[in-house]
């Protein structure tokens, strides 16, 4: 396989289950390839790196430009990133894998393509909720755009499968590419 830096970039919508799925990808990279493995997860970074930033579209794409620097380092080193963000805006995203792809790493767009009534029907902090009841504005996938990639180099539909059986088919795709 490949042994360049490597960033793994999942987008998907609120409760798409990115984050569950980010995680495990990290855990079963950790333990079985030599290379280092960042988590760059949206919540953590929202509390760190992008505190005070809100969610617009100047703002969302801000966020989604500091997590592509800080990945496109971790790749320039030859290590591994895996990033979780609803990164909802085409451009933004495309960006990102530029910004990699300079720094010599391979990047691996992941879709998290989970519909949205299953998202809205998880709602596990209650915000789909709020927002159809318009007490919060500018929610994606209910007021605020998503965006979804037409080039994906892996779907995967958190809704359908369960998160082991959805790693898995990641796995196979990453071997497939030769990123692992
Ligand atoms: C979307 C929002 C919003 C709005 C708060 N729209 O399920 P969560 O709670 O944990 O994931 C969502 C998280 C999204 O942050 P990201 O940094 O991934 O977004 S972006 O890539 O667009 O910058 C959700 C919560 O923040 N959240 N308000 N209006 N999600």
């Amino acid at each position: 396989a490949d042994r360049r830096g490597l960033v793994i970039w999942f987008t998907g919508l609120s409760a798409s289950g990115k984050s569950t799925l980010a995680g495990m990808l990290a855990r079963t990279l950790e333990a079985d390839d030599e290379r280092a493995v960042t988590l760059l997860d949206g919540d953590v970074v929202r509390r760190f790196l992008s505190k005070g930033l809100s969610f617009s579209r100047e703002d969302r794409d801000e966020n989604i430009r500091r997590i592509g620097f800080v990945a496109s380092l971790v790749a320039r080193h030859g290590g591994i990133a895996v990033v979780a963000a609803i990164s909802p805006y085409r451009q933004a995203r495309a960006d990102a894998r530029r910004l990699v792809e300079e720094a010599g790493g391979l990047f691996i767009e992941v879709h998290v393509a989970t519909p949205l009534e299953v998202c809205a029907e998880r709602d596990p902090k209650g915000l789909y909720a709020k927002a159809m009841r318009g007490e919060i504005t500018g929610f994606t996938g209910v007021d605020d755009p998503y965006e979804a990639p037409e080039q994906a180099e892996c779907v995967l539909d958190a809704g359908l499968q369960k998160p082991p059986t959805a790693l898995a088919a990641l796995m196979g795709v990453l071997r497939q590419l030769g990123a692992v």
